[in-house]
């Protein structure tokens, strides 16, 4: 599913975020900024350790930052590392928008077109699927109402119960 906003679209898509074509890729990080299980462990997995190595030489950074770092063997050419929690793993409404909000900018200084979240709180974190998906897309659209240079935005949900939580929330939204 997909809707536009401006020049920006947003879409949804259920799968491997490490898979994903993107000029960037975010990853559900800490604020140390080591990578753990789920989307850090993967993006480790398949990217390559170097990720860690370079993402731990730029922390720690505030709860809510994002930093980008090279993305290995992925197909893209950053990971944006958007700190949703400290290293307690807890996270919350505020740590989460202010994760997506920094995510896109970063997005935006290094001059992108497309970016991939994944659901960002919701694995280690804790927090509920459909909570985190009103507040990554309207922060999202938030964003994307003035300048960009995004032109996709994806969020790529592991499993097919946190696409359907986001569908319905940018479906609402759609409406
Ligand atoms: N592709 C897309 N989504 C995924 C993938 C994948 N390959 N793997 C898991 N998910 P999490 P968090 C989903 O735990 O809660 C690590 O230790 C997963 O089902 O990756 O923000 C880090 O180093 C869940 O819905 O992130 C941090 O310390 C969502 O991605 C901490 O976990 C996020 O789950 C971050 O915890």
């Amino acid at each position: 599913m997909d809707i536009k906003i401006g020049k920006t679209k947003i879409s949804l898509m259920e799968g491997d975020i490490t898979e994903v074509t993107a000029d960037a890729i975010v990853n559900a990080a800490n604020n140390r900024l080591w990578m753990g299980g789920g989307v850090a462990g993967a993006i480790k997995r398949k990217g390559g350790k170097i990720i860690e190595e370079e993402a731990l030489r730029l922390g720690p950074i505030p709860i809510g930052e994002a930093v980008a770092t090279s993305a290995g063997k992925l197909n893209a050419k950053y990971v944006i590392h958007a700190a949703g929690m400290g290293t307690d793993l807890k996270t919350d409404e505020e740590k989460i928008k202010n994760a997506t909000l920094n995510s896109l900018k970063r997005a935006d200084e290094l001059k992108i077109k497309s970016i991939a979240f994944p659901s960002i709180g919701t694995g280690v974190g804790g927090f509920p699927t459909d909570k985190a998906a009103e507040i990554m897309l309207s922060a999202t659209i938030e964003h994307i109402k003035g300048v960009t240079s995004l032109k996709n935005v994806i969020f790529v949900l592991y499993g097919n119960s946190a696409y359907e939580a986001f569908e319905k929330v940018l479906a609402g939204i759609k409406d």
